[in-house]
């Protein structure tokens, strides 16, 4: 006798796709225009960074092969596609000329994309500032920020009569953790009041391109990316959930909490001012942060953040990182993605809807990314096809958890895997395979992964059964 299985359908008109940046796609081709980003001098000036040396240039050429990549698009159901503009190959440095050959490969990646139906959202920033504005000072210069409302505004200007729904940033966190309080992304320095000074200017700028873009196009839409980890403590002492409460509003409501609801939670003010790094912020600037709110938000989610109190408190003269305050805790017997060294913890997404519905007026929300990259796909290969059963289950159990949000209030329009084709995943680079389509690197052929196939049936049937 078989086993009696649950339908899981989705509101009528869900979206569902996937979700890849400029950097990560594009590659370089001689003589197209652009110029060098902060990850393009970083592999010139350290290859052995990134795994097998394979850099920024040998992405997945987007930039060539854009047309029979719309194509497979539409074979793997897409309904929704995200990626980025590369603001250094749009404008030359970041505040030169606009790069006239870059107006015409963005206009017909866009239109291209449109044409067939699909919603498309367009990021401005994807972790890739132009090198020359990181070379004066990057985003611990004010003038970064208004050089990225220049760029901002320009792009809403090219495109804005083929786009009409826009990201600021994708999880503008990471490039402050990574790059001032870690070693991951240049400029790699450990300096907290830089970067308490980044993430603030970082938000500026996003509610700055905001208004811009209201400005510029009143029915447009604009949101900003967030990587959501909700914090679980260790266990209900109070030192747990204070380590708990303290780690979320450093990791998500320092960008969550202005960019929906328009201001800084007083605690987070309070800490910084306390160690002395609270970054100056004029009235008028705070005014604009206020005023500016997303009209979305993208969510994306791979992993939660397990917290525990310190085992020894800090010492005087310790400098602050947000460790300072909290401990990660290795969590016994949790389920990990081995490759990528992140837990898998389906629930996280069903707590974020939660959360968005309770504290921040039930916004509506896309998953912008959530994905598993898996090194040494090509055992999995049969006939020819990659079998990436473990992909579907993964997607599957985070859609169970999805629904569940979903039918309890949560507002929540769309799905969206990393990604569509294999890509070049920064430091590193094409170690571990998230696509729904393979790259073979040696050819560039593309080939639909058995994941690529289900996505298509999940999508016509707006859900599935299990
Ligand atoms: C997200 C980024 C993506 C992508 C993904 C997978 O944080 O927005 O750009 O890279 O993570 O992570 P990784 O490539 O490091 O494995």
């Amino acid at each position: 006798m078989s086993e009696s299985k649950t339908v899981y359908r989705f509101p009528e008109g869900f979206l569902w796709g996937s979700s890849t940046s400029g950097p990560q796609s594009e590659g370089i081709v001689a003589g197209d225009g652009k110029t060098k980003s902060n990850w393009d001098i970083w592999y010139q000036r350290e290859p052995e960074r990134f795994f097998d040396r394979v850099g920024p240039a040998q992405t997945s050429t987007f930039y060539q092969h854009y047309k029979e990549d719309i194509q497979l698009l539409k074979e793997t159901g897409h309904t929704v596609f995200r990626t980025s503009i590369q603001w250094s190959r749009l404008i030359a440095d970041g505040t030169g000329e606009v790069n006239e050959q870059a107006v015409d490969f963005y206009r017909q990646v866009f239109q291209g994309i449109v044409d067939q139906g699909i919603q498309l959202i367009v990021n401005l920033y994807h972790f890739d500032l132009p090198y020359a504005l990181q070379e004066s000072g990057g985003w611990e210069n004010k003038e970064t920020v208004y050089a990225y409302e220049r760029y901002a505004r320009t792009c809403f200007d090219l495109f804005g009569d083929i786009v009409d729904t826009w990201i600021t940033f994708n999880e503008p966190i990471v490039p402050v953790e990574c790059g001032y309080l870690g070693d991951f992304h240049l400029p790699g320095i450990v300096d907290a009041k830089a970067a308490a000074l980044v993430a603030y200017h970082t938000q500026l700028a996003s509610s700055l391109a905001v208004k811009a873009c209201h400005e510029l196009h009143p029915d447009h839409r604009i949101s900003i990316v967030l990587n959501l980890t909700p914090a679980y403590p260790r266990s209900d002492s109070k030192e747990d959930q204070d380590a708990a409460r303290i780690a979320e509003l450093f990791q998500t409501r320092s960008f969550l909490d202005p960019s929906v609801l328009g201001v800084y939670p007083p605690e987070l003010v309070e800490i910084l001012k306390r160690h002395d790094i609270l970054p100056p912020a004029s009235q008028e600037e705070l005014q604009v942060i206020r005023e500016n709110p997303v009209d979305f938000l993208g969510v994306n989610y791979y992993q939660p953040l397990r917290v525990q109190a310190r085992s020894t408190p800090p010492s005087a003269d310790e400098p602050l990182t947000p460790h300072y305050y909290y401990e990660a805790y290795d969590m016994p017997g949790k389920k990990i993605n081995p490759h990528r060294g992140w837990e898998i913890y389906e629930k996280g997404l069903y707590d974020i809807g939660i959360n968005l519905k309770e504290h921040y007026g039930n916004i509506e929300w896309l998953v912008t990314e959530n994905g598993m990259g898996v090194e040494g796909e090509d055992k999995f290969r049969e006939d020819g096809v990659i079998q990436d059963d473990y992909r579907i289950d993964f997607i599957t159990d985070h859609l169970v958890e999805l629904h569940k949000a979903i039918e309890a209030g949560a507002n929540c329009k769309g799905y969206m895997i990393w990604t569509f084709i294999d890509c070049w995943s920064w430091l590193n680079a094409y170690k571990n395979r998230y696509g729904l389509i393979e790259l073979k690197l040696e050819t560039q052929e593309r080939v639909i992964k058995k994941s690529g196939h289900w996505f298509k049936a999940l999508s016509s049937n707006n859900g599935f059964e299990r």
